[in-house]
């Protein structure tokens, strides 16, 4: 891979920053819109305090990018173009081919900060003047492992008023949600502004046995319910199962995962394959949301169901009983589903992929995406092969497919991933779907569907 080119990223940045601080006087309008996740709303965030620093008025959109940008704006742009106006777009992907049509017409300022792939970015040479494009992806830099959403928005705000280190703790979030990884894992910028802002002490860093989901839990229901990594033959199982296990290593099952002694995790990495690692707290925060990770997949699950409860959750310091049932809900069901899959579900492999037909309840359908996502980062399944997971999905009669490979995948195939395979599938049987590197997905009918499943390892 080419390496990440710094300068080059700090010049786009820098550049939109001076523009925006320039500006920033004239604009008597100003928009936010970010995506739907636990990254996007703590994007969101940090844009927003930055902006009452400025005393500027604002309006914000959330954009689950379930209809086209230039449907979704119609609904938020003004209908007279508006010189004194500006526009922030934070984590909601980088669809030049789309605005960039929609942004020439107009006369506000657009930022764009973002941290996904870009499409065809050669053939926008042509960016119009009234548009600040900033996305590290183009020079070589991982939107996954080098920089979240929440990271690139966090040192917009920040160089802009550096007052803003204090919400360091939103970043964290973003962070967190994104790179599914334990905080010693973080990279380039991740890992720099990870480190600034626990200097700080907005949050604070600590080592130890790593249950991504149940941090907060005691070490019984931490190892059940773990959904990073799922711990072979203790998640998803029986308590008494668990117990057992516990009992006989003369851990109390009591106990809590963060009150654990060293001897004691020592002792549970060794049995399994759980590891240790770092991980945050959020010191203003209680309970559950003191958690980054744990918050962050709380804001997650929140953002599917009902987003206005994920936008004030992130607001307060305690988890409401709504969301504390979701949240439960969730991990259950999850750690469960991936259980069945590294144990009971048949797959068909062929060279180059795996399918799972996670119909006739096998997996509820709501599941299937989330279930997919999280075997893929687990590894449960070979990491060389491209996972398929769905089933019949009633409503339609069409098959609902989720695509996933793994980073290690992504290594060893020239970063061809997911996206491109769902390109020819989309190219020669139909169906519709898209998806990024790492993940996507598709609908195809049936007798496509039983095609694609034959020769498979011809769209690779
Ligand atoms: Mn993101």
């Amino acid at each position: 891979m080419t390496k990440p080119n710094h300068k080059k990223f700090l010049e786009k940045l820098n550049n939109a920053i001076d523009s925006f601080v320039d500006n920033s006087h004239n604009y008597n309008k100003t928009i936010i819109i970010s995506h739907n996740d636990a990254d996007g709303i703590s994007s969101l965030k940090l844009i927003q305090n930055v902006l009452y620093k400025l005393h500027l008025e604002h309006d914000y959109f959330i954009y689950n990018r379930s209809s086209s940008w230039s449907n979704y704006l119609k609904g938020i742009l003004p209908k007279s173009s508006e010189k004194k106006g500006a526009l922030i777009f934070t984590d909601v992907g980088s669809s030049l081919e789309e605005l960039v049509p929609i942004i020439k017409e107009r006369k506000e300022d657009f930022y764009i900060l973002d941290h996904h792939e870009v499409e065809n970015y050669c053939e926008f040479d042509k960016i119009p003047e009234n548009l600040y494009f900033v996305n590290p992806t183009i020079y070589n830099f991982d939107g996954l492992d080098h920089i979240a959403g929440s990271t690139l928005a966090y040192m917009f705000a920040k160089s802009i008023d550096p007052s803003i280190i204090k919400y360091g703790w939103l970043t964290i979030i973003g962070i967190a949600g994104d790179s599914l990884r334990s905080m010693d894992m973080l990279k380039s910028y991740n890992k720099e502004i990870y480190e600034e802002i626990r200097d700080e002490e907005v949050i604070i860093d600590r080592e130890g046995l790593i249950l991504f989901g149940s941090m907060h839990e005691t070490i019984k229901n931490g190892l059940k319910y773990s959904i990073l990594p799922h711990v072979k033959n203790l998640s998803g199982e029986s308590d008494d199962k668990i117990k057992e296990f516990l009992t006989q290593n003369n851990i109390i099952p009591n106990k809590k995962v963060i009150e654990l002694k060293s001897s004691e995790i020592e002792k549970i990495v060794s049995l399994t394959n759980a590891s240790k690692g770092h991980y945050a707290l959020l010191p203003q925060k209680q309970g559950i949301l003191s958690f980054a990770f744990e918050h962050a997949l709380l804001l997650n699950i929140l953002s599917f169901k009902n987003i206005s409860s994920a936008l004030s959750i992130i607001q307060q310091r305690n988890i409401t009983r709504y969301a504390k049932e979701m949240y439960y809900d969730y991990i259950k069901t999850l750690s469960k589903n991936l259980k069945k899959i590294s144990k009971d579900i048949p797959h068909l492999e062929t060279e180059k992929a795996i399918f799972i037909d996670a119909g006739n309840g096998k997996i509820p359908p709501s599941n299937w995406s989330d279930t997919a996502s999280f075997c893929s980062v687990n590894n449960l399944l070979d990491p060389n092969k491209m996972l398929f997971l769905g089933g019949l999905e009633k409503k339609t009669q069409m098959m609902k497919i989720s695509i996933r490979c793994s980073r290690q995948y992504l290594k060893s195939n020239k970063g061809v991933g997911v996206n491109q395979v769902i390109s020819k599938i989309k190219d020669s049987l139909g169906g519709m779907g898209g998806g990024h590197k790492l993940a996507g997905g598709i609908r195809l009918s049936i007798p496509s569907y039983n095609q694609l499943k034959e020769n498979v390892d011809n769209f690779f």
